[in-house]
C-alpha cells in the first residue's frame, strides 16, 4: 500500500494513475488498484477504483454544515475516517497486491491532521505492508530555497508517518536539465554541497536561513535519496518500483 504525498500539484494524482498502469503491464499477474482520498478533486487524471468522493462530497459539507470551500475541506478531511470500515471492505473485495493512494493537494490535511496517521495505520493493519512516496516538484526544488523547503516538509510527514517507510521522489524532472537533475539529486545525498549552492545563489535572510537549515541536516547525517521522476516520459518509473521491491521485500505475497 503506497500512499502519494506532496505539494499541491506536484504529480500526486498523474503518478497514482500511471503506476497502476506501469505495474499491471509490468505483470499481468499483480492485481492493483488505486484509491482517491481527495474529497474535494473536481477531475482527475484517471478513474479511481474506490473513491472517498462516493462517501463524502465537498460541495454537500459546505452545504450542511454552512462552511466556505477552505473549512469544508478541513471537516471533509476529518470525516473520512467515519468511512474507513466502507474504505476496507471496497479494498477487501478487489483483493489486490498493490494499492496506490493519492491525497490532497493540501498536504497539511493528510499529514499534520490526524487523519492521515490513523487511516494509514487502520486501512494497512496487520501484516499489510506501506510505503509513503514524498514527491518533490521539480519546479520548487530547483532552487536551494525551494528544496529546503520541501525537504522539511518532507522531514515532518516521515515524522508524522513514523512507522512507515518514505521514498522521496523528485518529480516532472523533464522540466529540468541533466544537470540539474544530478546536482538536487546530490543535494539529498551531500549536505555540504546544498550548503555551497546555497551560499551562491541565494542572499539576505532567505540565504542565512537555508544556511542554518542546512546546517540542521548535515547535522541529522543524510535522508533518503531523491529518485528523478517524470511522468510526460515515463522516466524513474523502474527505479521507483525498484525501491517498493526493496522495501516489500520481506513478504513479496502480499504488498498492500
Ligand atoms: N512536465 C510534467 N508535468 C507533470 C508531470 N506529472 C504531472 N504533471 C502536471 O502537473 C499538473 C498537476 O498534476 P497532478 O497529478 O494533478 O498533481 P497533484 O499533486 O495530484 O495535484 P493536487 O491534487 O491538485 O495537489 C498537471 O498539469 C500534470 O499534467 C510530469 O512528470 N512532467
Ligand atoms: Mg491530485
Amino acid at each position: 500500500m503506497n500512499y502519494f504525498i506532496g505539494t499541491a500539484g506536484s504529480g500526486k494524482s498523474t503518478l497514482t494513475g500511471l503506476f497502476k498502469d506501469y505495474i499491471t503491464k509490468r505483470d499481468s499477474e499483480i492485481s492493483a488498484i488505486t484509491l482517491n482520498l481527495d474529497p474535494g478533486v473536481k477531475t482527475m487524471p484517471y478513474v479511481p477504483d474506490i473513491d472517498i468522493r462516493d462517501f463524502i462530497v465537498l460541495e454537500e459539507v459546505m452545504t450542511e454544515y454552512e462552511l466556505g470551500p477552505n473549512g469544508a475541506m478541513i471537516l471533509a478531511s476529518d470525516l473520512m475516517v467515519n468511512f474507513l470500515d466502507d474504505l476496507k471492505y471496497e479494498i477487501d473485495e478487489y483483493n489486490p497486491d498493490w494499492v496506490f493512494v493519492d491525497t490532497a493537494g493540501q498536504l497539511e490535511l493528510f499529514a499534520f491532521r490526524e487523519t492521515g496517521p490513523l487511516i494509514a495505520s487502520s486501512l494497512g493493519f496487520g501484516s499489510i505492508q506501506k510505503a509513503v512516496s514524498f514527491l518533490f516538484d521539480s519546479n520548487l526544488a530547483r532552487r536551494p530555497n525551494g528544496f529546503i523547503s520541501t525537504l522539511l516538509l518532507a522531514a515532518s510527514v516521515q515524522f508524522r508517518f513514523r512507522n512507515i517507510s518514505q521514498i522521496n521522489v523528485l518529480s516532472k524532472v523533464d522540466l529540468l536539465s541533466e544537470d540539474q537533475i544530478e546536482m538536487i539529486v546530490n543535494w539529498s545525498q551531500d549536505f555540504q554541497a546544498l550548503e555551497d549552492s546555497t551560499n551562491e545563489r541565494e542572499s539576505g535572510l532567505i540565504r542565512e536561513l537555508s544556511m542554518l537549515i542546512s546546517e540542521v541536516f548535515i547535522q541529522l547525517g543524510s535522508t533518503s535519496e531523491l529518485i528523478p521522476c517524470s511522468i510526460k516520459e515515463e522516466q524513474g518509473l523502474d527505479l521507483l518500483f525498484a525501491y517498493y521491491q526493496r522495501i516489500f521485500a520481506s513478504d513479496k505475497s502480499s504488498f498492500y
